[in-house]
């Protein structure tokens, strides 16, 4: 079980109440598409998706990593549950999306860098260290349900 410091949950609980979703969401789902292209097979209904600026202005693209984006809000809202809350999520991903796991953490990464990105200032080392841990513990409930 996973433990989190009152300073880790307020680090969390700072930076998320400025992100926006719908920005930060669309721009780290743009950005796994471009730099790891292979991701792009899981979207093959999303339309145009031939080069960065393509991705860029998908608006399927910016809907999805709006409502992926979200979804992550439900860890940060269960920090002590995240397994429990995203076990459906977890089925879904794997017998519905074959989604390889791998992704949810090359998605992590990548928010972590727009994250920095957006609040240069308050992204102290602790800070990001911190992320780092919320996004493994994402990844790792994510991929919880593969078998
Ligand atoms: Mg996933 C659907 C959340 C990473 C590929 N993803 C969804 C949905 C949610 C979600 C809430 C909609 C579920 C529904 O329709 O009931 N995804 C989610 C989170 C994370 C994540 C929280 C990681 C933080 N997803 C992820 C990654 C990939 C992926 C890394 C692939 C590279 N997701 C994926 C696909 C769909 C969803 C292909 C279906 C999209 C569609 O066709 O609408």
């Amino acid at each position: 079980m996973v433990h989190w410091t009152a300073e880790e949950k307020q680090l969390i609980a700072s930076v998320w109440s400025k992100v926006n979703v719908e920005e930060c969401g669309a721009e780290a789902l743009a950005r796994l598409l471009i730099v790891y292209p292979w991701t792009q097979r899981f979207f093959d209904n999303f339309g145009n998706l031939s080069s960065p600026t393509a991705i860029i202005g998908n608006p399927k693209v910016r809907a999805h990593g709006k409502k992926v984006l979200t979804s992550f809000g439900e860890a940060v809202k269960n920090l002590d549950n995240v397994k429990t809350t995203f076990s459906k999520l977890s089925e879904l991903h794997c017998e519905k999306l074959h989604v390889d796991p791998e992704n949810f953490r090359l998605l992590g990464d990548i928010l972590i860098i727009v994250l920095a990105a957006h609040f240069t200032k308050d992204f102290t080392p602790a800070c990001q260290a911190t992320w780092q841990k919320l996004v493994g513990v994402v990844a790792h409930a994510l991929a919880y349900k593969y078998h």
